[in-house]
């Protein structure tokens, strides 16, 4: 198929795009965060889901320069909405496996930073279980690097992957997002169930902040709020939206 020599041009083409999906307080719906969410609009094919493109993208490398055009992109439209008087948001952008391992990573995320005058205390990256698993001796030395940076990192789609305790225990992170699995198990359960609870017991042990991802409805917003999660993402608050729609309508 021709996904690929298409995708290859994607990118000068300008086909590809940035959307942003707010995370909220799940107490009162205020915006704190948005996700960057990698979008393609081919000129005949129309939408390409990144579910479809993504994995190409990282079997022939070009996840690398695309990867690092989100990067970019996403830094240079969040010092754009700071230029604009917009109050400050964390701006989360995904990171692929091959990227993260590239020992120049970190200097990739710095000049990224210096370049567009984005902080970097506003760039969350976001790193998959899986990734950071794969070698975790050096996932820590390339997560510190970053933290030194002044970025903080989340772990993405969390409790898909296999994490022991005592690997994540030593992990520089911030963050971990509950996989959408988890939570559109919370339906009919009204307290929860106990795989949630533990996941966001574990956060707290760990300092760390739960974001809850794929929250649809109001009845599971609510049971995630008295399990102790503060923070949620889901078309129930807002569907990823284009740069233009993100800051109240401007
Ligand atoms: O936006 P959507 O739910 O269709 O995304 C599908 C998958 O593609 C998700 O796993 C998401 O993390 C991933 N994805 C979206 N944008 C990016 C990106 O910029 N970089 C990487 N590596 N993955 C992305
Ligand atoms: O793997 P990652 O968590 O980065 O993927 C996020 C993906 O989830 C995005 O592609 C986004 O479009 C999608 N998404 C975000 N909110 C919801 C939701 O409430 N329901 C569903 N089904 N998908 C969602
Ligand atoms: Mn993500
Ligand atoms: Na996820």
């Amino acid at each position: 198929f021709q996904l690929a020599s298409y995708l290859r041009r994607a990118a000068e083409l300008q086909e590809l795009e940035l959307h942003y999906q707010p995370v909220v307080f799940l107490e009162d719906g205020s915006v704190v965060a948005v996700e960057a969410l990698l979008r393609w609009r081919h000129p005949h094919l129309g939408w390409v889901s990144p579910a479809h493109f993504i994995p190409i993208a990282e079997e022939t490398g070009l996840i690398l320069p695309i990867g690092e055009w989100v990067l970019r992109e996403a830094c240079s439209q969040g010092a754009a909405w700071l230029a604009a008087g917009h109050p400050p948001l964390r701006i989360a952008v995904n990171v692929a496996s091959l990227q993260f391992e590239r020992p120049e990573f970190a200097q990739i995320v710095q000049a990224c930073l210096q370049e567009t005058g984005f902080p970097a205390e506003l760039l969350e990256l976001e790193l998959t279980e899986r990734t950071v698993m794969r070698n975790v001796d050096e996932s820590v030395g390339q997560m510190r690097a970053l933290r030194n940076l002044g970025v903080s990192i989340s772990i993405d789609d969390f409790g898909t992957g296999y994490s022991s305790l005592s690997q994540l225990a030593q992990l520089p992170i911030n963050i971990l997002k509950i996989d959408r699995a988890f939570v559109t198990q919370l339906a009919g359960t009204s307290g929860g169930t106990p795989l949630v609870q533990a996941i966001i017991n574990l956060a707290g042990a760990l300092q760390l902040t739960t974001i809850a991802e794929g929250i649809e409805s109001e009845e599971e917003r609510s049971i995630l709020l008295n399990l102790g999660c503060t923070l949620g993402q889901g078309y129930l608050f807002a569907k990823p939206l284009p740069a233009g729609d993100v800051m109240g309508g401007k």
